[in-house]
C-alpha cells in the first residue's frame, strides 16, 4: 500500500514535520522558497499574503466570539492540513486538492425535516449574512491554530430546514469521487468521511458552516466549498467539502469512531483530563510556537458550551 493506515500515525511524526515547516518559513523570510512558489499560495516576499487569484468575500459581519489571540498565517492555515481524501501527510492537501471542483456544488438535505431537498451552494451562501469568526482550533494530534473563518451559524442553516421533533442529531457527509479525491483510492478511512452533532450542539451559536477564511473563498485543502467548524471539539469533527446533511433520530457513527472506537468517540470535546491512549491531551503545540501550551477544557470555550454536557461523564462519553 502506498500510504499508511490512519491508525498507524503517531504524534511523534507530527513534530519534526512541523519544525521543518517552521524552518521553511524562516528561510522564506529572506526570499521565496521553492515550495511556496510551487503551491502558489504566497505572494512573493510576504509572510502573510493570501491567494491573489482567490475570490474575496465582502461585507463580513464582526462576530462577538472572536479570540484576540494572534492568528496563524495564511500559509500555516493552508499548507498544514488534515484532509485524508488527498493523502495522509500534512502537506498533501495543499499539493493535491487542486483536483477538487467546488463548483457546481449541491448539498442534499434529508431525513427528519420539513424542507428536504437539494440546494445549490451559491443559493445557500446568499441566505445568510457572512461573518468573520476568529477561532482557536485544536487537533486531536495535540497541535492548534488560530484561524479567521468566514461563514454563518450552523443554527441558521438547521432552522431553515425546519427539523421535526424526531430530529435528535445532524449527520453530515463529504463528497465521494475518486477522480476529484485521489486519496479515496486508498482505504485509509472508510469513505465517505462522516460526522455528526447532537441537535443542541448544532444549534449552539459557536458552531458554524465556513465558506471562506482570511476574507477569501475557502481553499480546496480547507474543505471547499463548505465545511463544519466546531471550535470546542477536536478538529476531526470539522468535516470538509460537505455534500449531505441528514436529520436523524439516533446518534450517527462518525468516521474516526468507526475507525478506532477505543481512541475516538462521538463527542470529541477537547478534554485535557482525558488522554488519547497513545499521547497526552494535557498540552498542545500552537503551530508557529516552540513551547507547548496548556490545553484548556472545551478548547477555552467552556463558559459558552459546558452546560450542554451537564450531567454527562465526559471521560466515558468522549
Ligand atoms: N472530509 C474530511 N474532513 C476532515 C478531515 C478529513 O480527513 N476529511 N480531517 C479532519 C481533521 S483531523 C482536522 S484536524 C481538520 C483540519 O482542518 P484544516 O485543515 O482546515 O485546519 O479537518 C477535519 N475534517
Ligand atoms: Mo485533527
Amino acid at each position: 500500500m502506498l500510504i499508511k493506515q490512519a491508525s498507524d500515525l503517531r504524534e511523534s511524526e507530527v513534530t519534526p514535520r512541523e519544525l521543518y515547516l517552521r524552518r521553511r518559513e524562516f528561510i522564506g523570510a529572506a526570499g521565496v522558497t521553492a515550495a511556496v512558489l510551487a503551491t502558489g499560495v504566497l505572494a512573493p516576499g510576504s509572510a502573510d499574503a493570501q491567494n491573489p487569484a482567490a475570490q474575496k468575500l465582502t461585507n463580513l459581519k464582526k462576530s462577538p466570539f472572536n479570540t484576540d489571540e494572534k492568528m496563524n498565517s495564511y500559509r500555516d492555515v493552508t499548507t498544514y492540513n488534515n484532509f485524508y481524501e488527498f493523502g495522509l501527510d500534512k502537506g498533501d492537501p495543499a499539493r493535491h486538492a487542486h483536483s477538487l471542483k467546488p463548483r457546481p456544488w449541491t448539498i442534499k438535505v434529508e431525513g427528519e425535516c420539513a424542507k428536504p431537498g437539494t440546494y445549490n451552494i451559491d443559493d445557500i451562501i446568499k441566505w445568510f449574512p457572512l461573518e468573520e469568526r476568529i477561532y482557536r482550533m485544536r487537533c486531536v494530534e495535540a497541535w492548534s491554530m488560530v484561524i479567521p473563518w468566514n461563514g454563518f451559524p450552523l443554527a441558521d442553516f438547521v432552522k431553515r430546514m425546519e427539523p421535526t421533533s424526531k430530529a435528535k442529531y445532524v449527520e453530515m457527509r463529504t463528497l465521494v469521487d475518486l477522480r476529484q479525491m485521489p486519496g479515496q483510492t486508498e482505504p485509509a478511512l472508510q469513505w465517505p468521511y462522516r460526522e455528526g452533532l447532537r441537535m443542541d450542539e448544532a444549534l449552539h451559536p459557536l458552531a458554524m458552516f465556513a465558506v471562506g477564511l482570511y476574507g477569501e473563498v475557502l481553499p480546496n485543502q480547507n474543505g471547499a466549498p463548505i465545511r463544519l467548524v466546531v471550535p470546542w471539539k477536536y478538529g476531526f469533527k470539522g468535516i470538509k467539502s460537505i455534500v449531505s446533511v441528514k436529520f436523524v433520530e439516533k446518534e450517527p457513527l462518525n468516521t474516526w469512531q468507526q475507525t478506532r472506537a477505543d481512541e475516538y468517540g462521538f463527542y470529541a470535546n477537547v478534554n485535557p483530563d482525558l488522554d488519547h491512549p497513545r499521547w497526552t491531551q494535557k498540552s498542545e503545540r500552537r503551530i508557529g510556537e516552540f513551547f507547548r501550551r496548556k490545553t484548556l477544557p472545551f478548547n477555552g470555550y467552556g463558559d459558552q458550551v459546558a452546560s450542554l454536557y451537564a450531567g454527562m461523564d465526559l471521560k466515558r462519553q468522549y
